[in-house]
């Protein structure tokens, strides 16, 4: 396939170019948006040979698209994957795992903070589907070693994770799902293939809400799964059955986002980097969380096995829940919304928006601070970012 062209170029070059689709009607070179519900077919018998799989063919958008394909083979190539399945959503993408992986009477062990939508998906409807999810702190591995049993059928980790920023071995995680046979699934949204590459430290799959950095400009909602070409046929199959197609323009706008995810995430690393120490040396500030910080409990290890640190901060101030309320209502340049990885910088407050779905007992037992505030550090000049911090400090 295309891809294999391509091991020759490096990951910047490979997220302008990467795939070995031509636009041959025209030879467009930002490729054409299919914007069709279906496809048609000379003879009967053709269209009914598409359906057998006799012959290769798009035939209806919900079963596959041109457009999708490319964005599919452009983030396999990015993740150093076999193949990879566009969904209409970071969730759909999540449910499709799932349900392609675990079945009733089975379990899955995650860890213990999560995106509050995985987090509600886990502990609310899987139950419902009789499949059990045991959270833990994968930090620690024994903790993971401990929960497995016979009906573990996926390990489900976020690394760095959504809102505290932890940073899990995903090279230890992967060596235990080897031992017992258990597929690992990587969230790598937080990262992205620029700052690390999971299946290369022996993950199965590997997991985008594509909505945030690979789209990148908050113009578009997505999801993606990436593993072997095995495990992505039958996810495919799966995802055909639930129907969370993603549209043939979104995907078009997350394949323009792609081209520019190195050269963003640089500036996205950079800016937080120096957001990160200004909020750390502020007297107002009683706590930082970003794995580029030397106090980061897992910073060692971040260098180890990340590129940089990321766009993602959060922090504590000493006022608490109160002051961070203050400090969402007086910045000017940041913007107050939840989501992360656009080129704006966003504010949020997680225990109050992303992560509801943790109760009071929840937020205490896995550790988010109910006066946690997570900024996704845009790609504006860090100066304008740290003046609009210490204005909104100010007031705090
Ligand atoms: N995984 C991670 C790590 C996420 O942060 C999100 C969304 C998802 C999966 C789900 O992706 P979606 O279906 O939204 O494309 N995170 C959000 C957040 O922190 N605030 O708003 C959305």
């Amino acid at each position: 396939m295309g891809c294999s062209n391509y091991k020759k170029f490096k990951f910047e070059t490979l997220c302008v170019h990467g795939t070995h689709f031509k636009d041959l009607l025209a030879g467009a070179v930002s490729f054409p948006i299919y914007q069709t519900s279906t496809f048609s077919f000379e003879k009967a018998k053709d269209l009914a040979d598409a359906f057998e799989g006799k012959k290769e063919a798009y035939i209806y958008t919900r079963l596959g698209n041109p457009t999708i394909s490319v964005l599919e083979e452009k983030m396999a190539c990015l993740e150093g994957g076999e193949s990879a399945l566009i969904a209409a959503s970071g969730m759909a993408a999540i449910s499709t795992l799932v349900l392609t992986l675990v079945e009733a009477g089975e379990n899955i062990v995650c860890q213990d903070t999560l995106y509050g939508g995985t987090y509600a998906l886990f502990k609310n409807l899987m139950p419902r589907l009789g499949i059990e999810v045991r959270f833990v702190r994968c930090t620690d591995l024994e903790q993971i070693e401990k929960a497995i049993d016979s009906k573990t059928k996926l390990i489900f980790i976020e690394t760095p994770s959504n809102p505290t920023l932890q940073v899990i071995d995903i090279k230890g995680v992967a060596e235990i799902a080897r031992k017992k046979n258990i597929h690992l699934c990587v969230d790598n949204t937080f990262a992205t293939p620029y700052l690390q590459r999971p299946l290369e430290l022996g993950a199965d799959s590997v997991i985008h809400s594509a909505t945030k950095y690979i789209g990148g400009h908050g113009d578009a909602i997505g999801g993606i799964i990436i593993g072997s070409k095995e495990f992505i046929k039958e996810a495919k199959n799966i995802l055909k059955d639930i129907g969370a197609t993603i549209g043939p323009f979104v995907a078009w706008l997350l394949i323009r986002g792609l081209k520019t995810l190195a050269i963003r995430m640089e500036r996205h690393c950079f800016n937080a980097l120096k957001v990160a120490q200004f909020l750390e040396a502020h007297p107002k500030v009683s706590k930082v969380y970003y794995p580029g910080l030397p106090s980061h409990p897992q910073h060692e290890l971040a260098r180890k096995q990340m590129k940089n640190f990321g766009g993602m901060v959060s922090f504590e101030l000493k006022g608490g829940k109160r002051a961070g309320e203050i400090l969402q209502n007086s910045v000017k340049l940041i913007t107050l919304a939840v989501s992360l990885g656009d080129t704006d910088s966003l504010i949020e407050h997680p225990a109050t928006t992303s992560h509801r779905a943790y109760s009071k007992e929840e937020l205490e037992k896995f550790g988010i601070p109910e006066g946690l505030v997570r900024i996704s550090i845009g790609i504006e000049n860090f100066e304008d970012i740290i003046d609009d911090l210490k204005q909104a400090l100010e007031k705090v």
